[in-house]
């Protein structure tokens, strides 16, 4: 999004997490309450091939950032300009400039929830327990406590269908506040 770009009439939010939390899921039930554009960015990847190589050892390919904001901008802009926002979803949040978001909501998952979800998922036993790892020790959640201003992120549960149900909510709250405080 250009910094000379029109002011945002809907704020942006950004769903982030370690893999398996229920960002995807979370992501489309606020885009369908609160009206906000759903921003897959992980689809976004696969379509715009957004990759600069392999990594072999770890059998993943590597992400092209700029590549990947360059493709981002275009969406952020056009909704800005239609007068709407997104709801983001990703597990990276570092990577954005930090004036994009609004709001971000790091998601987080107990340990025996996020073993059945990600066994579910098909992950290895070594990708499931680094992503688990990873959750224990709140990689994400530092980051995005890197990232952005504090006050504009906010850790909340997402282990039952109730977490998710409250987190919708309290986004579609949050959204009415910043577009009263904002207009
Ligand atoms: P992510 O996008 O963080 O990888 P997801 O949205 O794909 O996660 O969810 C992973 C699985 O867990 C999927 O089968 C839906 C389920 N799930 C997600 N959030 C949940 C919640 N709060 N309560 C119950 N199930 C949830």
């Amino acid at each position: 999004m250009s910094e000379d770009g029109p002011k945002r009439q809907r704020p942006n939010v950004l769903i982030t997490g370690t893999p398996g939390v229920g960002k995807t899921s979370t992501a489309s039930l606020i885009s369908e309450r609160v009206g906000l554009q759903h921003v897959n960015v992980g689809e976004l990847i696969v379509q715009h091939q957004c990759y600069e190589g392999r990594d072999e050892d770890l059998d993943t390919n590597v992400l092209d950032e700029d590549k990947l904001l360059d493709v981002m901008e275009v969406i952020l802009d056009k909704a800005a300009e239609d007068g709407t926002g997104i709801v983001a979803d990703f597990h990276m949040c570092e990577i954005f400039p930090e004036r994009w978001f609004d709001l971000v909501l790091v998601l987080r998952a107990s340990t025996d929830v996020l073993f059945d979800r990600l066994t579910k998922r098909g992950y290895n036993e070594k990708k499931r327990s680094e992503n688990m790892e990873a959750e224990i020790m709140q990689v994400i959640l530092d980051e995005a406590r890197e990232s952005y201003a504090p006050e504009i992120v906010h850790e909340v549960p997402s282990n039952t269908l109730d977490d998710m149900e409250t987190n919708g909510k309290r986004v579609a709250e949050w959204c009415k506040h910043w577009e009263k405080n904002n207009a």
